[in-house]
């Protein structure tokens, strides 16, 4: 091989060059240069164990030291390395709204050269915080306490969702977000919610949710059943039933009584029902039906008077003038009217007496194909109480 003088040359520069590197190369990896600056490693870590929803990110940390570097910087949950020189160190966060922060004993004091020490800061969530009370008013002679009521809420992971009422209120956590507080309300009380016991509860918050329940004064009704039995009647007044319509009547259904049934009643509309009695007229008092308000005590009367009833002669005249040969028990009756005595009968010459209340009736009969059929007197009219009226239908042979 031959080389000249200056190609010798060039390459025995290269050789030395690539010594020289291959020997810093070695030394880097084989006895780095010892760390001579303090060294400070700062962990961020959030727990969202209550439905918050930041990052180690979004907490800004500052390093008050002697040259920190970096001095402030967003957290991290791998952790921030920070060097500064010899001296006193303190590592504080700005304050997240709804996070408890905590640090660890390495995120303040004194650091020396070549200490390479730790900082934990720990952010919690602070669970939204509700406290639901209960307060019942018993001043109008309510009994119920506080316990009876059921109380239910509705919302983001609410514990507990249901429970009984209490004076002194129950703690309720529930993660952030809409919720609603109910109960299940009791006949006579009138309840009331504050205003906190619906809307939005956010990380960090304590609201306050109150259910009032005031007693209502009842109203009193008395039911009062007359009878009058003056033309023969004979019902008492305990045949009569009576019904009571209204907010939560005390009894609604009660036979009725001359002296009177008192109904305790909560305010409202109400009226006063019974069954009649055939026979007897009925009359409501002016109380029997209407608005009663709490406190109140009116009185309803249903008066029946019995009616007079009036008598309905039903004849039959059969002529046989020709080759007929049927008798008026051969042919049968009928009627229609207000609760006669009977509506189905044999014809009689003499008449039958049919016992009938007030009112419009209507007699008629089987009739016969060899008979021809006429009605005379009252067959299909009104008739009033104590009256007597006849209806005659006569049946004439035709052949
Ligand atoms: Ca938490
Ligand atoms: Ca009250
Ligand atoms: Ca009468
Ligand atoms: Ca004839």
């Amino acid at each position: 091989m031959f080389l000249n003088k200056n190609t010798k040359y060039v390459l025995l520069c290269i050789a030395a060059v690539t010594t020289l590197l291959m020997f810093n190369v070695f030394q880097a990896y084989a006895a780095p240069v010892q760390q001579k600056v303090p060294t400070l490693v700062v962990f961020v870590h959030v727990i969202n164990d209550n439905g918050g929803a930041m990052e180690a990110s979004d907490f800004a940390v500052t390093v008050t030291a002697k040259d920190p570097s970096p001095a402030i910087f967003s957290g991290s949950e791998i952790g921030t390395t920070v060097t500064m020189k010899n001296s006193e160190y303190k590592v504080t966060e700005l304050a997240v709204k709804a996070y408890k922060i905590s640090y660890s004993p390495g995120c303040s004091g004194r650091i020396k050269n070549k200490e390479a020490k730790t900082c934990v800061i720990t952010n919690d969530d602070i669970a939204p915080h509700l406290k639901v009370i209960k307060h019942v008013i018993n001043d109008n002679g309510g009994t119920a306490k506080a316990s009876d009521f059921g109380i239910y809420v509705d919302g983001n992971n609410a514990i507990p969702n249901s429970f009984q009422g209490s004076e002194a209120g129950t703690d309720v956590s529930i993660y952030p977000g809409w919720y609603n507080v109910w109960e299940y309300g009791l006949p006579g009380y009138n309840p009331s919610y504050s205003i906190e016991c619906n809307g939005e509860i956010n990380l960090g918050e304590t609201k306050t949710c109150t259910i009032t329940n005031d007693d209502i004064p009842k109203a009193e009704l008395k039911v009062i059943k007359h009878v009058i039995n003056n033309d023969g009647g004979t019902a008492s007044s305990s045949d009569f039933t009576m019904n009571v319509n209204g907010n939560s009547p005390s009894q609604n259904w009660f036979p009725g009584s001359e002296s009177g049934t008192t109904v305790t009643i909560y305010e409202g509309y109400y009226d006063v029902w019974e069954y009649n009695l055939a026979g007897y007229s009925q009359s409501n008092s002016a109380d029997c039906s209407g608005y009663i308000s709490g406190g109140e005590i009116k009185t309803c009367t249903i008066t029946n008077d019995d009616i007079l009833p009036a008598h309905l002669i039903v004849k039959k005249h059969v002529i046989n003038d020709n080759t007929g040969m049927k008798k008026a028990a051969n042919f049968t009756m009928y009627l229609y009217g207000n609760n006669p005595s009977t509506n189905y009968f044999s014809g009689s010459e003499d008449g039958i007496d049919v016992t009938i209340y007030p009112g419009w009736f209507d007699v008629y009969e089987y009739g016969d194909s060899q008979y021809g059929e006429s009605f005379s007197g009252d067959c299909h009219t009104n008739i009033n109480s104590g009256e007597t009226k006849t209806c005659t239908i006569i049946n004439d042979d035709i052949y």
